[in-house]
Order: structure tokens, then C-alpha cells, then sequence
């Protein structure tokens, strides 16, 4: 019977492909293996050329891998939760409380300008706070490093070390533009075939390293290097592929005249190579190949290295992500011969897993190496694995940063596995497995607080080498599987073009939603590859998720990719609740739990307050000071719209054991706000001071702009929900009964949401204008959501505000802050304002559905997967409402293992935009008022 269906369904899907017009792509794996299900598979059919955009993540909460799946030269990016640079000193500035009166004096005036510069001058953290990045005690999570797998091939890849070259200068030209176009016009004119650049300066490259020429070179000198080689025609049929090596950045690449590529510019990190396939422009003879970049080391030096290496001929190319088994598979066929790669990161056996295979024995040959882009060093361990260790800068002399070590086992099937120096190289095996251990020695809140990485690694791949590749992987699926299978999603639209759009790789799919094609199936996707991410970055004991979770690059990575708690770890946590992933929360209670300690002295230092405080921006080193700039530093309420998160994880699960640990956190918070919180004379309110709006900039009525200011509407909004949830939760305990009278009191004099004077809803305490109308944060709309203290229902004016600051603030924005507004929208019941905002997300989004700010940023992925479920199913601990913002693309569907506020999981189903049938679970039985189809009834929840 199942086969019957299975049949028909892939019937209709091939006549639906026929009719529509399109060619359905070869699905066909060499094994007959995965169908590519369009809601669970990323795959494309060529190698990824870009980390951010394009490579897949693998993770198992603590280490991540990003898979290129390349065929010559793999490159796989290597992280551990914990390999972070700086360490832990006294950012507090310990006067600061002596100018908090004179601030608040300033700001009660009107004059926020002067405020400012005062809060510049004495209010900010010492020691450059987070500018230091990864060189200060602040510090940065950055990349452990790489696996570098080079395969070895017949043909011997030549590396072009004699260069003539000519430095490219516009004398004159003052104007940047026509500097520009001169200096394009001089690069493509010198690197023609047939200039005679006889007469120019030698340079002689050997291994990176100039050995001849090159000392007039001048540091930012641009330069254009010619080489001339001479191939026969068995080259040409042989090589094809030119690389340039990492040191040459800000530039373009020549063959025989043509341009083949412009080389990654200095923004790109570190390890950004490149790569062309020029098979088509060599020819037999004389070629000239010709690189125009930039000398942005040192003087007399400018190491490019570059090399034509043989041609990579791959038929049936298949790279995939499978997010409900976590394993990624790269595939195709070279000589006749079908290679086959898997890669996967196992959290039972903590380390990641590679296996290589092939259909003939014995074609498996390789180089690997491990590296990074500074301190380390990699050597042999025993004659079949490599150990790389370092130290991550501490930003202090004297102190020793943190130690780290990466370990590689390899196993082989067949040939011979050896090492030299700190390369292990594979010669002619039937199968590889390669094992990848790693460590650091941090010891804090979270992570495997372990003193002795060597060992730890040393013990991981002793345990893990005693089981057979089958075990690891069945282990590995299994558990991965115990996360991601809570929860099902399916979109449908029931149109035949729609699923043939699906049924294509990943980033024609990406293309057609740029082109407006239907597929409700990549919302499915991105929702799912959203819960892949958190279960992949944050499992119970680990780190939370940072800003690239646990897939970062290089050694700056953008923002430290530290934690910001002014919306961007939030955002990292909205889906988990909904989606089940209640355990994969639990990273960021211990982060909120670790910050009380340090977050009482900055209470103490700042403005002499009990309690605790953290604002904009932590780090794994316990930061809470405010940070090094008025402008966005001063945000008083990072803390409490942490402490959001207790409250909300006891609502969903209602486990009172939960939130007897929680409470006094929150309250701790609560305390702190007690005691800072002053009374505005003209309104009689309660404000913060002194704050910002996160980050955002308004015009003060002397037209001068500033950003310090008192009682921003989202430090109100938060507080009063803050405060709310620590008398609901005393409330529950029985505890704390005069405490929770006197927030009941200070609750109701927190200053008030107010509408402005274009309708919207006020950020401000005045209604100023922003001096930027369309910025990224969107912080006075905490009240609509996450927080819902404004609903279409119960507060109909604040609510239409919101929609008039949502439409001021416009369709566009950074990734998260798309997805921020994906979650606003349905909360305001407006499904195809939702899923105009998440197409637009996805749209600016790489191929491989990393979000992008940009840069990639992974916020904006959970955002967008919480996004998915708001639209979905909305509750607040009384109504759980069904397709509260259901867009007209998902005329149908269904849901499986939603968890709803109140304790419950929900599944439904729906056809032609109404549920046809809906179950509602708690632990014990009891009735719950659900709203289904226009209409609020109580029904029976069933006992699970
Ligand atoms: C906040 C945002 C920025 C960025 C950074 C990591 O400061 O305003 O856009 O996302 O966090």
C-alpha cells in the first residue's frame, strides 16, 4: 500500500515537472541513497568557493566543521566552543558612580548632548572594552583552524615562481574615480600577451617567500607580476586549475589577457584563497598568466603564491546537508572512479568524523595538514594522526591565553598511512576514516572545563578508534535524530510548479525565491536548518551560541563574535521553547547565571545599586560593564531581557524546580532596577537612567542628535515584564511577599508606552525624530513581541502603532533584524506581511541559508525559524491560537510537537487555510482554551 503511494506521488511529481516545463534535476546518488526530502536537505552539484554563503555546518554543540567539499584541495574550517582570545581583568571604572548624579542632573534637563559626553568620559568601561578585540583582554571566538586534505593525482600541479613586475601608479590623478578607471585600464593593458615586459623588475617566489627582487617593493604598492610558462599539449590537457595563495588579497587575475577572477579583498579573513578553472584559456605554447594585488605586508616582501594545477574533471558532482541525520556528503565521479565523502560531528563520542571512500580499491591517496592563521604548531602524533596546539593571544602580558589542541586520527582500509613533519599522508587505501579531537583549557561557566586538553583529545580518540565507523555513525544519528525529530513542519501549497521548484539544488531554489517563484517547502527548509543550527551549537553543558554559533572564521571574526544582549542572543534563543528544544536552551541560563558575580559589582561601581547588571555586550570572561561608548554602551537592560529567558523556559515546561533556581537570578535583577530607577518630574514616571534605545540615534529639539537618554520605551516594556514575571514566580514559590508588593507598586509608575505624533509607537520618552527612520533595531516593539504586552486583541490602539513604527521602519534591514520583523508581523496577525519579511530574509541570506547581517551572522536564522512558528501558533500561558498569521502561500500543512506556554505540545493540520484537526498534550490532563479558526472554545488536553 505505502509503495502504491510512494509511486503515485513520485507519478504526480515527474507529469508535475513535465507540465510545468522544467527538467527535473538527476537526483540519482552512485549508492541510490538520499532522495534530497526539500524540507531536510541542503545539496548543490558544484564545490562551495565561500565559508559564509555557501559552505555546510556540522556541529555537535561544542565543535563545528564548515564543509566546502572541494575536490582537489578540501578545505574543512575547524571550531571549538571555547577557543576564545583575551581573559578576564577589571573593566569597571571604579568613580564612575561620583557622575551618575551629574548625568541624570543633565539628562532631567534636556540635555542629553552633554550627557553623552559626559557618560563618554566617565561612565564607560576601562581598558578599551571590547575595541581591543581579539589582540585586547576582551578577546574574540575565533577559528580553531583548518583540515587541509590535498589529493594526490598523476599529474603534478606546477607552482609559477619567476615573475617580472611593473608597480601600477597614477601620477596626477587626484580625483578617486578617474584613479580607478586609469588604474583598471593599466592593469588590463599590462597583462595582455603580447606586452614585452622583458624590461621589468625579476621577482623569484619560492614557497611564499621572495628570494630574488621584490626589496623596491613598498608596502601597499600595487603591483602587476606576469609570468610566462610554456606548456605542451599534454598540459593543457592535464592542468586547469590556478591557484593564488592566501597572501594576496585586493586584486585580479589574468590568463593569456582574459580575467578569471578578482582575488578576495581585505575584508574577506584570513584563509580566503583563490581558486579558477582556466582550462579553456590555456593553450600549447606561451601563456601568460598575470596578478594584479596589493603589497599589504611588509615591505620588500609581497609573498604570492601561485600554482596551475591539474584539472578537475568531476561528473555527477552532489554536495548535500542532511539536517535530520546531521551528515554531509560530497560525491562524484573522476577518472571513472566514484568518490564518496561523509562528515559528521558526533556528540556521544564528542569528535568530528570523516570517511572517505571510493568504488575501485586503492584510490584513495592524500595530503592532510592542520593549520590556522597564527601560534600553532602541528606535529606528528604516532605514525597515523597529527597534533596541532597554541595558544590564543591573552590581551595581557604575563598571562598565559588559552591553550588548544586539535588531534587527528587517521584509520585506513587498504594502503599505507604515514607522517612526515606535520603532514599524515594516506597512499593508496580503500577507505579512510579520519577522527577529529579538540580541547581548550578554559574553565568557566560552560563548556568541557577540562585543565589538560591533551589528554582529554588523547582519550576521545582512544575511546572513539575502538568503534567501528558504523557505530559512530548509527551513535551519532541517533542522538541527533533525539533532538530533531521533536518536531515536524510541513508547507504546502498543492501546486505542481511549486514542488518541481523544490525538487531543485538548494541554490536554484534560493534563485527562484529571488525571482518570485512559490516554494512553501524552503520556508520548511529554513525553519528546520534553523533547530539543526541550535542543536548543532547549543546542547545542555555547552556555551551557548555566539554570533556564528560554532562556525567562525578566522582570528578577528566579526563583533569578537561575543555575545550581544541587546537583541542577538536573545534572537539565538527564540525558536528553542517552541520547537522542543527546551535542553538546547539551557547553555544560555548557565551564560545568564555566570553574569550575577561580576554583574554586582558593576551594579556596586556604577551606580551604587544592589542586585545585578549586565548591558550591551559579554564575553566568556564575565564582562557586564557598560561599554566603551556612550552611543550604544550605556543600555541598561541587556540583564533583564536575559532573565526574560528563565521565565519563559519555566512557562513552557512548568517545572517549579526550574524556577526555584531561576528566581533569585531574576530577582537579583529586579533588585537592581529598584534601586536605579529614578522619577521623572514631569511625568511622575518611573525611567532608567542614564540609557539608550539600542544603538539608534534620535535628533534632540536643538537639532543636535545624541543617544543617551532616560526611560527608552524598551527598558520600560522589558521592566515591566521583568517585574511581572518576578511576582508571577514568588507567586508560585510562595515566597517574597512584601518584595512582590513593592513591585507591584514600582510596575505600575514604570513609564508608559506612548503614541507619537506620526501615529507610532514612541522609542523615546519625548517624541523625538530618529535620525535614522529605517534603522536596524526596532527595541520599542520588545512590548509586541517578544514580550506581549501589545496584542492585536487586548491592546487594539498600541497595536495599529505598532504597525505604523513597523511600516516607518520599512521591509529592509540587517538578517536579524528582517527576522526580528518576520516575528513582529505575526504577531500583528498580518501572515503575508510575515512572509514577505522571511522571503526577504532568505533572499539576503547565503545559498547555504546562513543569514547574513551581513556578515554571516546565525541570529537571524533562529529569528527567522521563530518567525516560522509565530506565524503558526501563538500562546500566552491562556490562549494557544492556532494560524494566528497565516500567509496565503501555506494554504495547507502540518505540525507536529509544537510546545505551547502552559506546559502543552500541539500538533495540527490544516487545508485550505483552516485546521481540519489539531490534539492538544500536557503531563496531565486537564482543559485549555485554544482558538481555532476564528474562535476561542476550552478543550480536553490529553495526558501524555
Ligand atoms: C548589534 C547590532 C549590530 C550587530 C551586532 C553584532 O550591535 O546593532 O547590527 O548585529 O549587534
Amino acid at each position: 500500500m505505502k509503495a502504491c503511494v510512494l509511486f503515485a506521488r513520485m507519478l504526480c511529481l515527474f507529469v508535475a515537472a513535465m507540465i510545468a516545463g522544467v527538467i527535473m534535476p538527476d537526483l540519482a546518488w552512485a549508492d541510490g541513497g538520499p532522495t534530497n526530502d526539500p524540507a531536510t536537505t541542503l545539496w548543490y552539484t558544484q564545490p562551495a568557493t565561500n565559508w559564509q554563503t555557501q559552505a555546510l555546518p556540522i556541529g555537535n554543540g561544542r565543535l563545528g566543521a564548515m564543509i566546502f567539499g572541494r575536490v582537489g584541495h578540501e578545505r574543512i574550517g575547524l571550531n571549538e566552543e571555547t577557543v576564545w582570545s583575551g581573559s578576564r581583568v577589571n573593566w569597571n571604572r571604579q568613580d564612575a558612580s561620583k557622575n551618575l548624579p551629574k548625568i541624570r542632573e543633565l539628562l532631567l534637563a534636556g540635555k542629553n548632548d552633554e550627557a553623552e559626553a559626559l557618560v563618554n568620559q566617565t561612565f564607560t568601561c576601562t581598558g578599551g572594552g571590547s575595541r581591543g578585540g581579539a589582540r585586547g583582554p576582551w578577546g574574540c571566538y575565533q577559528e580553531l583552524g583548518n583540515l587541509n586534505i590535498v589529493w594526490s593525482s598523476k599529474v603534478q600541479a606546477i607552482a609559477l615562481g619567476t615573475w617580472k613586475y611593473k608597480i601600477i601608479t597614477t601620477p596626477g590623478i587626484t580625483d578617486i574615480r578617474e584613479h580607478r578607471r586609469e588604474v583598471s585600464r593599466l592593469v588590463a593593458e599590462a597583462a595582455k600577451v603580447d606586452v614585452d615586459g622583458k624590461s621589468w623588475a625579476d621577482y623569484v617566489i619560492v614557497n611564499g617567500k621572495a628570494v630574488k627582487g621584490g626589496r623596491k617593493l613598498n608596502l601597499n604598492d600595487k603591483v602587476l607580476l606576469r609570468h610566462r610558462i610554456k606548456l605542451s599539449k599534454q598540459q593543457v590537457a592535464d592542468l586547469g586549475v590556478l591557484r593564488v595563495g592566501s597572501a594576496a588579497r585586493n586584486g585580479r587575475v589574468f590568463v593569456n589577457g582574459r580575467e578569471v577572477g578578482t582575488l578576495p579583498g581585505w575584508r574577506s579573513v584570513g584563509h580566503a584563497k583563490f581558486r579558477a578553472d582556466v582550462r579553456q584559456l590555456l593553450t600549447p605554447g606561451e601563456n601568460v598568466i598575470a596578478v594584479y594585488c596589493s603589497n599589504y605586508r611588509r615591505r620588500g616582501q609581497m609573498p604570492v603564491s601561485v600554482s596551475l594545477g591539474p584539472k578537475e574533471d568531476t561528473q555527477e558532482y552532489r554536495r548535500r546537508l542532511d539536517l535530520r541525520d546531521a551528515i554531509s556528503t560530497t560525491e562524484y565521479k573522476m577518472d571513472g572512479v566514484t568518490y564518496r565523502r561523509e562528515a559528521f560531528a558526533s556528540a556521544p563520542d564528542q569528535l568530528l568524523v570523516f570517511r572517505f571512500t571510493a568504488d575501485k580499491p586503492g584510490a584513495i591517496s592524500f595530503a592532510a595538514t592542520m593549520d590556522r592563521l597564527e601560534n600553532f604548531e602541528t606535529r606528528p602524533d604516532g605514525s597515523a594522526g597529527l597534533v596541532m596546539t597554541g595558544n590564543t593571544a591573552s590581551g595581557q602580558s604575563g598571562v598565559e591565553g588559552m591553550k588548544f589542541v586539535a588531534r587527528l586520527r587517521a584509520m585506513a582500509g587498504g594502503g599505507k598511512v604515514s607522517t612526515k613533519g606535520g603532514t599524515l599522508h594516506v597512499d593508496s587505501a580503500d577507505e579512510v576514516v579520519l577522527l577529529v579531537a579538540a580541547g581548550t583549557n578554559y574553565q568557566g561557566f560552560a563548556g568541557r572545563c577540562t585543565a589538560d586538553p591533551m589528554k582529554a583529545t588523547a582519550d576521545d580518540i582512544a575511546k572513539a578508534s575502538a568503534k567501528s565507523y558504523d557505530v559512530l555513525r548509527s551513535a551519532s544519528i541517533a542522538d541527533h535524530r533525539s533532538y530533531f525529530d521533536r518536531v515536524s513542519v510541513t508547507l504546502d501549497d498543492g501546486q505542481a510548479q511549486s514542488r518541481a521548484t523544490a525538487a531543485l539544488p538548494t541554490d536554484q531554489r534560493h534563485a527562484a525565491l529571488g525571482q518570485g517563484k512559490p516554494d512553501p517547502a524552503l520556508a520548511a527548509l529554513y525553519f528546520n536548518f534553523g533547530r539543526y543550527l541550535l542543536i548543532c551549537s547549543s546542547r545542555p553543558g555547552n556555551m551557548p551560541a555566539n554570533l556564528q554559533g560554532v562556525w567562525a572564521e578566522g582570528i578577528q571574526t566579526p563583533w569578537n563574535c561575543d555575545y550581544h544582549i541587546d537583541i542577538n542572543v536573545q534572537m539565538n534563543y527564540w525558536p528553542a521553547e517552541v520547537c522542543g528544544l527546551g535542553d538546547c536552551h539551557t547553555p544560555l541560563f548557565k551564560l545568564i547565571e555566570s553574569l550575577q558575580e561580576p554583574g554586582a559589582k558593576t551594579a556596586k561601581v556604577y551606580y551604587n545599586a544592589d542586585g545585578w547588571v549586565a548591558h550591551v555586550i559579554t564575553n566568556i570572561w564575565g564582562f557586564t560593564a557598560p561599554g566603551e561608548q556612550a552611543g550604544w554602551g550605556a543600555t541598561a537592560t541587556g540583564s533583564p531581557w536575559l532573565c526574560d529567558h528563565l521565565w519563559e523556559h519555566y512557562d513552557y515546561n512548568r517545572d517549579k524546580e526550574f524556577l526555584k533556581w531561576a528566581y533569585p537570578i531574576m530577582k537579583g535583577s529586579a533588585e537592581f532596577f529598584l534601586d536605579m530607577l529614578i522619577t521623572d518630574p514631569k511625568t511622575g514616571w518611573l525611567v532608567t537612567a542614564p540609557s539608550n534605545s539600542p544603538e539608534n540615534t534620535f535628533i534632540m529639539p536643538n537639532k543636535k542628535r545624541a543617544r543617551i537618554c532616560m526611560g527608552p520605551t524598551m527598558d520600560m516594556q522589558i521592566l515591566r515584564e521583568l517585574l511581572g514575571n518576578c511576582i508571577k514566580a514568588a507567586t508560585i514559590l510562595g515566597v517574597d511577599e512584601p518584595f512582590r508588593k513593592r513591585l507591584v507598586q514600582t510596575s505600575a509608575k514604570l513609564a508608559a508606552n506612548q503614541i507619537g505624533k506620526h501615529g507610532q509607537i514612541q522609542e523615546w520618552l519625548e517624541d523625538y525624530d530618529e535620525a535614522e527612520p529605517t534603522h536596524r533595531h526596532v527595541s520599542h516593539l520588545y512590548g509586541l513581541h517578544p514580550h506581549n504586552e501589545i496584542t492585536p486583541d487586548g491592546t487594539p490602539k498600541l497595536a495599529q502603532a505598532a504597525k505604523v513604527s513597523l511600516q516607518r521602519r520599512g521591509d529592509g534591514g540587517t538578517g536579524w533584524s528582517m527576522a526580528w520583523k518576520v516575528n513582529f508581523w505575526a504577531r500583528l496577525h498580518d501572515g503575508n506581511h510575515a512572509h514577505l519579511m522571511l522571503n526577504n530574509l532568505i533572499k539576503k541570506g547565503g545559498v547555504n541559508l546562513f543569514c547574513q547581517h551581513p556578515p554571516f551572522q546565525i541570529d537571524g536564522n533562529f529569528g527567522g525559524t521563530s518567525g516560522v512558528a509565530e506565524m503558526l501558533l501563538q500562546s500566552d500561558g491562556d490562549v494557544v491560537r492556532l494560524l494566528p498569521a497565516l500567509p496565503d502561500a501555506w494554504p495547507s500543512g502540518k505540525v507536529t510537537g509544537f510546545r505551547a506556554r502552559g506546559g502543552y505540545r500541539v500538533d495540527f493540520e490544516w487545508k485550505d487555510g483552516k485546521v481540519s484537526v489539531f490534539s492538544v498534550r500536557a503531563k496531565q490532563p486537564g482543559k485549555v482554551k485554544v482558538r481555532v479558526n476564528g474562535q476561542i472554545k476550552t478543550f480536553k488536553v490529553t495526558a501524555d
